[in-house]
Parts: C-alpha cells; sequence; structure tokens
C-alpha cells in the first residue's frame, strides 16, 4: 500500500494532492493515509503538507525499500514480492531460509548492508551501506539442476542490459559472473541452489551492484580492480530503485522466455555482451590452469577453451584472466 501512495505522491510532486484525494484514490480511510506519510516521513522522505491543499513530495532517499521499488516496477512476477532489510548477513541466507519455508517464484531480498556479502568459493563481498544494490532472487524454474549454471548467463545478461538501460553504461560481462566497466568489476553474481538429484526446488540467485561508491568506498585491495556506475559516469548519483527495477524488467523477460524457448538467445545474447570470447585467457580451475583462446559457451553455459595443441577444453568452473 505504501508503495502505491508512493507512486501517486511521486505522480503528482509538482503540485499538491489532498488527503481526500489519497484516501479516495487507494480506498483507505483518511487516518490510514495520515499513518503512512508519517511512516514516510520516518523512512526518511520529505513531505510539503499545506492545510487545505495537501501533500507534496519534496524529497526521497535514495534507498532501494520495498516501497521505492514497488511505486516504480512494472513487471509481473519477479520482484513483486520484497523483503527489504536494513541489515543482513547476507541477503542470501535470508533468501535460502525463506525459499526453504514456501517464498514464491520471483521473491526478492534486498539490504542496504550486508555484514558478511558472499562472493563464490567462501570469498567476501564488499557490501557497504548507502551505496549499492545487494540482492537476491527466488527462482523455481522446473529444470534439471544440471542446467542452473544456464541462469548465472541469464543474470549476467539481465544485469548488463539493466545497468546499461538504467545508467546509459555500456557494461561487458565476463565468464562466468563478472560484470565489467571499462575492465573493472562492477557487479558480481552468485548462483546457488537447493535441489533433489533430478529436480531444482529453488535456485537463489544473488546479484551485488557496485552503484555509487566513490574511489575513497572500495578497500585498498578492490581499489585497482573494482569500479561502480557511478565512477563511471562523472560521479553521478544514481537513483538505486531506478536500476533495481530496470534490471528486474529485464530480467523477467528473459526468464520466461527461457522456460519457454530454451536457452539458445540467452547464449547468442552473452556472446554478444562478453567480453571473454575471441580473446586468449588463462583460466584457473581447482584443480589445474589452461591457457587457450575462448571460443564460446556451449548449451549449459560451459566456456569452449581452444589450447596451442587444437584441443577443445570444456571448462565448467574457474576464474579467469
Ligand atoms: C561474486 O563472487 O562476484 C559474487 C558476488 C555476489 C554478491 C551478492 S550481493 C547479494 C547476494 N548476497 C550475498 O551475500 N552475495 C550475493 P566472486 O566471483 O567470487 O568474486 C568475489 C571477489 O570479487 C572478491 O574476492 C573480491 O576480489 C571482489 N570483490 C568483492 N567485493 C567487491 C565489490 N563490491 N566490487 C567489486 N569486486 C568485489
Amino acid at each position: 500500500m505504501r508503495g502505491k501512495l508512493l507512486q501517486l505522491l511521486m505522480r503528482t510532486s509538482n503540485t499538491f494532492v489532498s488527503g481526500q484525494e489519497i484516501s479516495e484514490n487507494l480506498g483507505i480511510s483518511r487516518t490510514a493515509v495520515w499513518k503512512h506519510i508519517e511512516e514516510l516521513r520516518k523512512n526518511g522522505y520529505e513531505l510539503e503538507a499545506v492545510p487545505r491543499k495537501g501533500y507534496r513530495l519534496t524529497h526521497t532517499p535514495n534507498h532501494a525499500t520495498a516501497d521505492e521499488i514497488e511505486a516504480i516496477l512494472s513487471t509481473e512476477n519477479i520482484g513483486k514480492n520484497i523483503i527489504y532489510k536494513k541489515e543482513v548477513t547476507s541477503t542470501q541466507a535470508l533468501a535460502h531460509d525463506m525459499a526453504r519455508n514456501d517464498a514464491s517464484e520471483g521473491t526478492l531480498v534486498v539490504a542496504d548492508y550486508q555484514q558478511k556479502g558472499k562472493g563464490r568459493l567462501g570469498r567476501e563481498w564488499h557490501s557497504p551501506p548507502g551505496t549499492g544494490l545487494w540482492f537476491s532472487l527466488i527462482l523455481r524454474p522446473d529444470i534439471p539442476p544440471q542446467k542452473a549454471p544456464q541462469l548465472t548467463l541469464l543474470t549476467a545478461v539481465a544485469v548488463t542490459e539493466g545497468i546499461n538501460k538504467a545508467a546509459g553504461i555500456e557494461a561487458q560481462i565476463k565468464w562466468p559472473n563478472d560484470i565489467l566497466i571499462d575492465g573493472k568489476k562492477t557487479a558480481g553474481i552468485l548462483t546457488e541452489m537447493q535441489s533433489e538429484p533430478d529436480r531444482v526446488q529453488a535456485v537463489i540467485v544473488g546479484i551485488g551492484i557496485n552503484i555509487n561508491q566513490q574511489p575513497e568506498h572500495f578497500p585498498e585491495l578492490l581499489l585497482s580492480k573494482a569500479t561502480s556506475l557511478s565512477i563511471a559516469k562523472e560521479n553521478k548519483i544514481f537513483s538505486r530503485a531506478k536500476v533495481i527495477a530496470a534490471i528486474l524488467e529485464r530480467y523477467e523477460d528473459w526468464y520466461y522466455q527461457y522456460l519457454i524457448d530454451g536457452f539458445e538467445q540467452v547464449r547468442k545474447r552473452w556472446e554478444e555482451l562478453a567480453v571473454t570470447i575471441g580473446k586468449e585467457i588463462t583460466a584457473t580451475t581447482v584443480t589445474k590452469t589452461v591457457e587457450g583462446l575462448a571460443q564460446g559457451i556451449t548449451e549449459d553455459g560451459v566456456l569452449l577453451l581452444k589450447k596451442k595443441d587444437g584441443q577443445i577444453e570444456h571448462i565448467y568452473s574457474a576464474d579467469i584472466h
């Protein structure tokens, strides 16, 4: 309901809207309107209130709260159920718990700050407050577990296109899960699943995107390899809610098309957006290091490396340089 109120206030922010109009528009009592307005104020929204004229929204805090995302999101399913937390250990952990408790497909868990954001293989994801987007999506695709890696690539496509749509920045994908701007990492994806031997119960897609960080927000070790949308766009400050809404909209299109038509379209688009393909790279897997020419990805999202001796190596999981 507060999302709808916010939507109305955003639409009418050039003028005043009376309590009566709001109450009629949303089908709630004047007292309920007043309570929601107070709640918005507590959350950092500023509203001018003038007797007999009504309310006017004058300031929106740049938080990707459930209210704010709901006010602008136009998807049918992805992100329709939103859990927002000011602070969590990791949105992945919370989303896993919710998935075990029957949370529906498309549920979005988003936090302003993660105390212990997770990367792959137990690595850390730096998630300071007030700057980026740290979120996890719960999906329930009817696919066998071995196809789940396709969703990492689908997610990379949706995030890259969403960044382009919201910020006008041409980001690129580095296999399997990095999104780069000018060669530096601006987003990372962590795909995990809950599954039975032959059936996926839930896929939890974790996405971390650096949005408004300035160089001083990054720890020393990350400075040379990480960037944010703001750094890439002359320190412009982006609305975090708008960026997430753009990504979720691209996500919904790609995901439901994938469930109907399969992976091929995703694969093609992924290869267009990928920086990796056609380059000489070094892939470090858990057991070995392989050098070769990155030729493309297979139907399963496996990277194909052509080695010097002409042999094609299938890379399932690795860090590449
Ligand atoms: C990833 O892992 O890139 C997956 C990151 C997923 C984070 C999201 S946030 C929401 C959800 N909840 C979670 O707890 N996690 C997910 P990986 O490919 O292993 O990359 C991790 C490496 O990226 C680290 O070892 C650092 O070198 C680097 N890194 C850490 N934080 C970064 C940041 N904010 N920006 C750029 N690089 C970062």
